[in-house]
């Protein structure tokens, strides 16, 4: 892996949490965020699937805001910020996994139209246009996601995919 590649994801990543581009990230950021995905995949804003995902990524905050140093009533800078993500990414992989898990359930939970607990090619189609994420590639990422094969999206493996593009090694970005 390219570190350049990992710290560029990452400055990516805060750059596209800090919704108000006020710099730092607080926790109306995270809440906009699971609004804006809710909004976007035509989630009515007070749905149970909104309310996980809201309840997910505000948990993230908070996770975020305490491995950075802070405090989660204080706004996270982006040092604290690449200080969380250094103490999630630096050890084994697992940890990663585990900080992101929620949120990953939470999305996959809203993309999962038909509630059968997995992603089928249509449903991810229809999230990849849902947040403008690389359309075209769609199709071809899906298989790659797909890892066991059996045509559809298990919340392991798209935790996977996540992982795996935070990590550098693949270059589809899913959230
Ligand atoms: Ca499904
Ligand atoms: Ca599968």
């Amino acid at each position: 892996m390219s570190d350049t590649n990992v710290q560029d994801r990452l400055q990516r990543r805060f750059n596209r949490w800090d919704n108000d581009h006020s710099g730092v990230l607080e926790k109306s950021d995270f809440e906009r965020e699971a609004d804006d995905i809710a909004e976007r995949m035509g989630e009515r804003p007070n749905s149970q699937r909104a309310t996980q995902l809201k309840k997910a990524l505000t948990g993230m905050y908070d996770d975020i805001a305490r491995d950075g140093g802070g405090g989660s009533s204080s706004a996270v800078s982006w040092e604290q910020f690449q200080k969380a993500a250094q103490k999630w990414m630096a050890s084994d992989e697992r940890v990663l996994r585990d900080h992101l898990r929620p949120m990953v359930q939470a999305v996959v939970g809203m993309v999962d139209r038909d509630g059968s607990g997995t992603i089928d090619r249509d449903e991810f189609v229809a999230w990849i246009s849902a947040i403008g994420a690389g359309e075209g590639q769609a199709s071809d990422a899906f298989d790659t996601i797909d890892t066991d094969g059996d045509g559809s999206l298990s919340v392991d493996e798209v935790l996977q995919a996540c992982v795996d593009f935070h990590l550098g090694r693949t270059d589809f970005e899913l959230l």
